[in-house]
């Protein structure tokens, strides 16, 4: 495949996490296709291969967080409720071994352009190291977080410490005993970073957290399993992979349709505050009233609260008001909400500090720190920049994917995404993407999806295979009604008034728009199958053959 020659193949899977090691296993061994990935980094796991920052860990509990294949999880035993990056990269060694990734894994590739050969009706894929590689069909599977943000503040590049994205955290670590440690943002990555780092500093390190919005974090609820007791999940484990489907988010749990919020009377609501808080997980998020995330009245009973717990937590009344404010900063549970164990009570330490981005901005950053509009002089000797990504669109953005009149997606959608079903683009014939944009993608157990669309897209290779359809492609009509099915769920909630990751908002110039189907699971899962097996929504066409 290098040097000019050009490798053949049925199908390129970018990306070798949980969605293109489902669509390779599946589409090679059910359908017994030639398909290959092509992978950025040196090994598989996805999220878990580049994630190895002190505390990293999955926030979706397992083993709903696995593959559905028995042959798997048959044999496989987790140590904690919501295990470690050192215990995802063990799992997915394990998963190799039944399901053989590697082999057809190109790893150290990253795609750099792909365009469609309409002569041939074939993708042609290169990378950064120049192979190519033709196929009938392309599959990116490159997630929702694989374009890194950065702040744009000056005099970053002028930084002289050890200054990482914790995304490229080194995996050799580093050793911040002693040192002066700054963490900048406080998304999942923040909080799990910071919760650790306070930690490892020591009594004479120090860490300074730089917040420009708290997030608004539940108890983990953290516990370890045994052997015992995942013996005994094994009759209904495969059960469990089903219900989870029948879910909103895809979990083993769900939003309560009755009673709502005020039809409990306070006694009765702060008892079911208290059961979800003590379940732990993401329950007190998306297993409440279901009007929590619709009602505003409804919201506010839930941040109350949630304020009334965390603020208890803190000791100094500056920290507390900065870290969990007595009026909520934005709607509970509209920007994703990290899981926590000991987060808060870190910062009791004397050497743990917050700063409050919003009342005091950076001004410079400067070869031993960071100064803020009032002056201090923040001195360090490692920053980490937990400033998140470009989400859900900008991974694919930024590969040089070209639809068939040859203009590059980040044109096409410039403006903004416009997707049919979550899945495909109109002008990008036999091309699908998974766990991205206008799928239930950031507000889901990410398996879930994942496996959501990957038995989907499986069945509809199949049927087009077995019928001669040589490409496939939405018609520009169902792209337009899906983006408004899109908008009007997201119409209906209060996700709108907070700007976050979810909506484009935390990216500068990014279009402000939905970028989740918000219809939930079981929804998305129909709107899926019944296209199948009539294809309404799409044009094809059949093999002269
Ligand atoms: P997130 O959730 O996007 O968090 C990024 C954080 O960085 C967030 O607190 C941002 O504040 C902050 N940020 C971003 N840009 C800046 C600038 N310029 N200055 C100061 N602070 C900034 O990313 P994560 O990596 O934590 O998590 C991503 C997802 O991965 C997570 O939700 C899980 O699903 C897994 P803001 O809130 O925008 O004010």
């Amino acid at each position: 495949t290098i040097n000019g020659d050009v490798l053949e193949l049925d199908a390129i899977i970018v990306g070798a996490g949980f969605g293109g090691s489902y669509m390779l296993k599946h589409l090679r061994d059910d359908l017994g296709m030639k398909a290959k990935i092509f992978e950025a980094g040196s090994d598989i796991g996805g999220i878990w291969h580049w994630n190895c920052y002190p505390g990293a860990r999955v926030d979706s509990d397992v083993p709903v967080y696995e593959f559905s294949d028995p042959n798997v999880w048959g044999d496989w035993y987790w140590t904690e409720r919501f295990p470690g990056y050192k215990e995802l990269r063990a799992y997915f060694e394990h998963a190799e071994k039944k399901m053989q990734i590697r082999k057809d894994t190109i790893f150290d590739s990253k795609v750099v352009d792909a365009a469609w050969d309409g002569k041939v009706n074939k993708w042609t894929v290169r990378t950064e190291k120049g192979r190519v590689a033709k196929a009938q069909y392309l599959i990116v599977a490159t997630g929702f977080a694989a374009k890194r943000h950065f702040p744009d503040w000056p005099g970053l590049d002028k930084f002289e410490g050890i200054m990482h994205h914790p995304s490229f955290w080194p995996a050799e670590g580093i050793d911040v005993k002693g040192k002066k440690v700054a963490v900048v943002g406080t998304g999942a990555t923040g909080v799990q970073l910071s919760q650790e780092l306070a930690k490892q500093i020591g009594e004479d390190g120090s860490l300074t957290v730089f917040q420009r919005t708290p997030n608004l974090a539940i108890p983990m609820q953290q516990r370890k399993l045994t052997k015992e007791e995942q013996d005994e999940w094994k009759n209904e484990r495969q059960d469990w992979y089903t219900s989870r489907m029948t879910t909103f988010a895809g979990f083993l749990f769900d939003f309560q349709k009755t009673p709502l919020t005020f039809e409990h009377t306070p006694e009765q609501r702060e008892e079911f505050y208290e059961k979800l808080w003590q379940k732990g997980g993401f329950n007190f998020w998306i297993a409440t009233y279901d009007d929590m995330l619709k009602d505003k009245a409804a919201n506010e009973e839930a941040y109350k609260f949630w304020a009334k717990k965390t603020r208890a937590r803190i000791q100094d009344p500056r920290k507390r008001d900065i870290l969990a404010p007595e009026t909520a900063p934005h709607a509970f549970g509209t920007k994703r909400p990290s899981l926590e164990q000991d987060y808060y009570e870190q910062f009791n330490k004397p050497n743990v500090d917050v700063i409050d981005l919003k009342a005091n901005p950076v001004k410079e950053v400067v070869a031993d720190g960071i100064i803020t509009e009032d002056g201090t002089h923040h001195k360090l000797d490692v920053l980490a920049l937990a400033t998140g990504f470009d989400s859900v669109t900008g991974g694919m953005k930024n590969m040089g994917l070209k639809d068939k009149n040859g203009v590059d997606l980040r044109e096409r959608w410039a403006n903004g995404t416009f997707t049919s079903l979550g899945l495909f683009c109109d002008g990008f014939p036999n091309m699908a993407f998974l766990y991205a944009a206008q799928a239930p993608t950031a507000f889901s157990n990410g398996v879930s999806t994942v496996e959501c669309q990957g038995e989907y897209l499986v069945k509809l290779i199949k049927q087009l295979r077995e019928q001669g359809v040589e490409t496939i492609e939405p018609t520009h009509e169902s792209v337009e009604a899906w983006r408004k099915e899109v908008t009007k769920e997201y119409e209906s909630t209060l996700f709108p008034g907070t700007s976050s990751w979810y909506n484009g908002g935390n990216v500068p110039g990014k279009p402000r728009e939905q970028l989740n189907y918000l219809g939930g699971m079981p929804a998305y899962h129909k709107n899926l199958h019944q296209t199948l097996p009539d294809l309404p929504g799409f044009e094809t066409v059949k093999s002269a053959a």
